[in-house]
């Protein structure tokens, strides 16, 4: 990497199956074939001690109240703040599975207050593009079954789907939507051709936080 240059945040976010764990799969591969320097995370990053908690809440063995488990979703960010940005700084471009947005979307879908599940967040960092893999709930209900944990229910996506769209209005200036119903390789040659945009453009640009 040439002195001062970083890497990019780039964010996929969307339901339950909109094919997130596909396209950052992808976009990695893609990278790595023309020798940027990446990588791959996800949150809930499920290793830690926390995301260890976070794991069994998932998994249903252990109940939590709402505001609780919101909290720990975001001290699981936290927690791993200071290795992202220093990852950045040397130059290495991640491509995140999962970030703020989700923490506020499957949280405020519950019930919870918009702005207090968003407070937490402020002060992360902030993306470079968060790319928004959006397809009708009945779409990705077709996909086959959902699986067992907690949020995978068909009437539940449908209202996160509805907080991410309000988040995507809101942060028009780096959301990048797209309709996750279509081919796969198509999704990919449009994310592919925006990130190669994105990356010399944030290269010389500071870091910024989530406000
Ligand atoms: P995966 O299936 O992608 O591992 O996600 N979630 C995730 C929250 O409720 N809050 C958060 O802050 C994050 C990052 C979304 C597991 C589930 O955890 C939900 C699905």
């Amino acid at each position: 990497m040439s002195a001062g240059k970083r890497g990019a945040l780039i964010i996929f976010e969307g339901c339950d199956r909109s094919g997130k764990t596909t396209q950052s799969r992808l976009l990695v591969e893609l990278l790595k074939s023309k020798d940027v320097p990446v990588q791959a995370m996800n949150f809930p990053e499920r290793s830690s001690n926390i995301g260890q908690v976070i794991n069994s809440y998932l998994t249903n063995s252990k109940d939590l109240s709402d505001e609780v488990i919101h909290l720990m979703f975001s001290a699981n960010r936290w927690e791993h703040m200071n290795q992202l940005k220093q990852k950045l700084l040397e130059g290495k471009t991640l491509i995140v599975d999962r970030y703020s947005y989700s923490g506020v979307a499957y949280s405020a879908a519950k019930g919870l207050d918009f702005d207090w599940c968003y407070a937490p967040e402020r002060g992360l960092l902030k993306p470079d593009a968060v790319f928004y893999l959006r397809a009708p709930a009945s779409d990705l209900a077709s996909r086959g079954q959902y699986g067992e944990e907690r949020y995978e229910k068909a009437e539940f996506q449908e209202r996160v789907a509805k907080v991410f769209d309000r988040i995507c209005s809101k942060e028009a200036s780096y959301w990048h939507q797209f309709d996750a119903s279509q081919p796969a390789e198509d999704l990919h040659a449009q994310i592919a051709s925006i990130t190669d945009e994105l990356l010399p453009k944030v290269a010389t640009q500071p870091l910024d936080k989530l406000s």
